[in-house]
């Protein structure tokens, strides 16, 4: 797949010490396990697109209304980009030029806060994410920003907590969306919320994408006035950040990102989405995401058979957190993440609900099945995923079962090439 071909022969006349670094990253990316969450494999015709002269191209502005000549092909590639987009979520209005999924989120706060309005939104340690608060990014810097969280019993959202926080502390926007959540979230109910209170509702979408896209997630796109997302994680596409609203709300997101926070966009990089968005909405991409659910069941499953305990129990999406504390109380999330590095296994340490360690030890490990899924990989080679993560936890950094695993995980990797 997107690796096939691979050999940068101009790159390696060109610059023979960036040359041999690429030929790595094609082999490490053929020869391990990816299971973190928010990565994925592109296909040739989104690499293609992103290394096409669309890089050359300054188009600051819109589609009909640049500040440059010679956009012909940007206004042409950014409409089909925007109109595919569109089609695939339902939504009134796409801005396909957020740089990332940070960017978009700012250019929203950026539309509809003041500095010191406040936010309601998902902590960091159960679940959220940085640009949806954190204190030392801009959101955290420039709003009074207050969190919920999930209930102690369910490890999943409390909505009567969640009502009650909203009525408390009025806020002007509530977010919505996760980076480390495994279960369904019911936007309806968020946006109800929101507007019993008077606040608008953003759903940052990021992890979901794909799910969304197919139908297999509820969408937020019909309740929540905004609806932003990176466009390289489930959705599968190139490196980068959508906004959709309501047609109310197009011009001011439009000069919220240029203007209010970017410069020209990285139409190489719009290319690229366009391409991404035709792949979804072609009848195969149901089918991956349907996998990909499939996938994260069955690995799930394998974890919790070998007596491991998974947040929440489980999962309804493409993701699971492995609580690490039952089995191996005195295994951080990043001993285990080197340890699964070393046997070729790729996952990232992530906090825990309620977790007592720091972020960078971690009492958790994040897992994601979509990169696997567009390997090829299904239900039956996902139990043996579970069976090698098993295997490296147990074997608790011991070189020789390291090893063995490495081995089998070559031996997976070589049956489901790049
Ligand atoms: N860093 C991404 C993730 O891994 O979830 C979110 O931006």
């Amino acid at each position: 797949m997107s690796t096939e071909g691979q050999t940068f022969d101009t790159i390696a006349k060109v610059d023979p010490e960036i040359h041999p670094m690429m030929l790595a990253e094609v082999k490490r990316q053929r020869e391990t396990i990816e299971l973190i969450a928010s990565e994925n494999h592109v296909s040739k015709a989104v690499l293609e697109a992103l290394g096409s002269v669309f890089t050359n191209k300054y188009a600051e502005g819109y589609p009909g209304k640049r500040y440059y000549g010679g956009c012909v092909n940007m206004d042409t590639v950014e409409d089909l980009a925007r109109e595919r987009a569109k089609a695939i979520f339902g939504c009134d209005h796409a801005n396909v030029q957020a740089h990332s999924g940070s960017q978009a989120n700012g250019a929203v706060y950026l539309a509809v806060l003041k500095p010191g309005d406040t936010v309601l939104s998902l902590d960091l340690a159960h679940g959220g994410h940085l640009s949806h608060g954190l204190k030392v990014h801009m959101s955290g810097l420039l709003y009074n920003i207050v969190s919920y969280g999930v209930s102690r019993e369910t490890e999943q959202f409390d909505m009567a907590e969640v009502r009650r926080l909203a009525q408390e502390h009025k806020p002007a926007l509530i977010l919505t969306g996760a980076s480390a959540y495994p279960r369904t979230i019911d936007f309806d109910a968020f946006s109800d919320i929101a507007h019993e209170v008077g606040a608008l509702h953003m759903a940052d979408i990021a992890h979901i994408a794909g799910l969304v896209a197919t139908g297999l997630h509820p969408s937020p796109v019909p309740s929540a006035e905004f609806v932003t997302t990176t466009t390289h994680k489930t959705l599968r596409g190139p490196r980068g950040g959508m906004i959709m609203c309501k047609g109310d709300y197009q011009k001011k997101i439009d000069s919220r990102v240029f203007p209010g926070s970017q410069g020209g966009p990285l139409m190489h990089c719009i290319a690229a989405k366009a391409v991404a968005f035709k792949e979804a909405l072609l009848p195969e991409f149901k089918a991956y995401q349907q996998q990909i659910i499939n996938n994260a069941q069955a690995l799930a499953e394998g974890l919790v058979e070998k007596g491991n305990r998974l947040v929440s129990g489980g999962t309804d999406n493409h993701l699971m957190l492995l609580d690490l504390r039952p089995a191996y109380p005195d295994v951080t999330g990043q001993q285990a993440e080197d340890w699964l590095g070393e046997a070729g296994i790729i996952v990232n340490k992530n906090m825990i609900p309620w977790d007592e360690r720091k972020p960078t030890q971690t009492s958790g490990l994040r897992l994601g099945t979509p990169a696997l899924t567009t390997r090829g990989l299904k239900e039956a080679e996902m139990k043996k995923v579970a069976t090698l993560i098993d295997k490296v936890l147990r074997a608790q950094g011991e070189a020789n079962a390291i090893e063995q695993v490495r081995g089998e995980v070559l031996d997976m990797c070589g049956a489901f090439p790049l």
